[in-house]
């Protein structure tokens, strides 16, 4: 029986933008994250035309582990993480996105903070775009439905593989980029392309070209970092979200089939090195005319991923919903309750055996390695009368993914790095903007309001994992 790789990399996950703060220190530009309101647990959060007075912005400061992070990376190290996910905010390296130099005092701030990391032996493992593009490149280029958009971003790319080269083995392209599946949602528009909706505008289409830009600069992005680095490994980042059929009803077997296609073509882009064989035949029957060249085909097959980077919270139900030939998926209207799951607090349906059938289902598509580089379980934390917060119920959480985890490796034959559970410390929701919504091993002192200290402390859920990583997995 196959069992965890003995050097897998244990972690946790974060993205700059929801924890750093220090929106506007080191000469950092605006991003898309910095002009984003607070929501609340079902009110989504504002986009808002540039930063305005009078509003909250939570991830202008988010944690503050832009001062912090000394004193985070040793608590990381106290739970003996091999690795820590975080991305590099795109905005301090170039604070426009279009600019000819980078910015040095933001490569100078991620090489202080990989050097601390090594100090403790955990490796970084890094996101180049999560969710914190350049604001300028949306109101001056219309974000990734421009073109040019691959060449700031390549540029940004082999910036810092040319600075990290020896710092940094493990990278990801783009943070889940299949959220933008949900065209509908503002938010991933913004977040995923930096596309902002217009009257009259197909955003379905639009969805599609900027799809297409980034997987083109993506591949590019992987071409590079091996020429760099040619030890370095560059993965995709999927969101992975199984739909289920709800019934056996052979049309509900074909919507979710058709469903999962949708929802993850880019990841048969950035792993197979090119279109599934539906979409060609779905952008004719649409008139979409996509700017999509025979270079670009060239270097999707030449940029094929090393990993499949992979969230998993949750999982989908889907029954057929109208029959027609194309089966064509709405993500924003045609999810159906699964009647064995029941949801966290949020509404994200829990559902352990789906990561096993997750990492199967990937396997069997694409024989890569592959990463769980977010997984984890929101709730709001009460510290208790002892001044601790005790999580039981994130533990559990964790407790049974890793469970079905290890049942892909040892019985399924998945060949998997590492794990990394989502906000191993407290930090800004990407989806809410809320503190309230908590994923950590370490409680930060901050509420929706803003309010508190920002003091850390261990939650019962520090020591659980602490054991956890301490026995590669054996005691839960
Ligand atoms: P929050 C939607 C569905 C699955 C994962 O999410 C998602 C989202 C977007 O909200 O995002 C990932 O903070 C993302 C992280 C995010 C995390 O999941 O909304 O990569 O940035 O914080 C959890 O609870």
């Amino acid at each position: 029986m196959a069992k965890l790789r003995k050097d897998f990399l244990w972690g946790g996950a974060v993205a700059a933008h929801q924890l750093e703060g220090g929106w506007q220190e080191g000469h950092k530009g605006i991003s898309v994250a910095d002009i984003m309101t607070a929501g609340a647990n079902g009110v989504p959060r504002r986009i808002t035309d540039g930063v305005l007075p009078g509003e909250n912005y939570p991830n202008h400061e988010a944690i503050d582990f832009y001062h912090r992070y000394k004193e985070d990376v040793k608590l990381f190290a106290e739970m003996g993480f091999k690795c820590f996910r975080t991305s590099i905010a795109w905005t301090r390296i170039f604070p426009n996105g279009d600019e000819d130099e980078p910015n040095e005092e933001g490569l100078q701030f991620y090489d202080d903070l990989f050097d601390e990391c090594h100090k403790y032996g955990i490796e970084p493992v890094i996101t180049l775009s999560h969710f914190e593009i350049p604001y300028h490149l949306v109101t001056e280029y219309g974000g990734w439905s421009n073109r040019k958009l691959i060449d700031f971003f390549v540029k940004f790319a082999t910036t810092c593989f040319k600075r990290y080269k020896g710092k940094v083995k493990y990278w990801m392209t783009f943070n889940e980029i299949n959220n933008q599946t949900n065209y509908q949602s503002d938010f991933a528009l913004m977040t995923n392309s930096g596309l902002a909706k217009h009257e009259g505008e197909d955003m379905e289409r639009t969805m599609y070209q900027a799809g297409h830009y980034e997987l083109v600069a993506s591949a590019i992005a992987v071409q590079k970092g091996h020429e760099i680095d040619p030890t370095s490994q560059i993965g995709c980042m999927i969101a992975m979200v199984p739909i289920y059929p709800l019934t056996a009803k052979p049309a509900d077997i074909m919507a979710a089939e058709k469903a999962m296609q949708a929802r993850y073509w880019f990841a048969d882009v950035h792993a197979n090195g090119r279109y599934p064989s539906w979409l060609p035949i779905f952008f004719e029957n649409h008139n979409y005319n996509l700017d999509i060249t025979d270079e670009d085909l060239e270097n999707l097959k030449k940029g094929i991923v090393d990993y499949i980077g992979f969230s998993y919270y949750m999982s989908n139900c889907i029954e057929d919903h109208d029959g027609a030939p194309e089966y064509h998926y709405d993500e924003e209207n045609n999810h159906t309750k699964n009647p064995y799951v029941k949801a966290s607090e949020w509404g994200w349906p829990v559902d352990p055996e789906g990561l096993r059938y997750a990492m199967n289902w990937f396997n069997d598509r694409y024989h890569l390695p592959q990463f769980i580089v977010e997984n984890g379980f929101g709730a709001i934390d009460k510290v208790g009368e002892d001044g601790k917060v005790h999580d039981d119920y994130r533990i559990d959480y964790l407790r049974r993914h890793i469970e079905q985890m290890k049942l892909a490796v040892e019985y399924d034959g998945v060949d998997l790095m590492g794990y990394t559970p989502w906000g191993c410390i407290d930090l800004v929701s990407a989806g809410t903007g809320q503190m309230d919504k908590r994923y950590g091993f370490i409680y930060v002192d901050k509420n929706d309001a803003g309010e508190g200290t920002l003091a850390r402390s261990r939650k019962d859920s520090f020591d659980w994992y602490k054991e956890v990583i301490a026995t590669n997995g054996e005691d839960l």
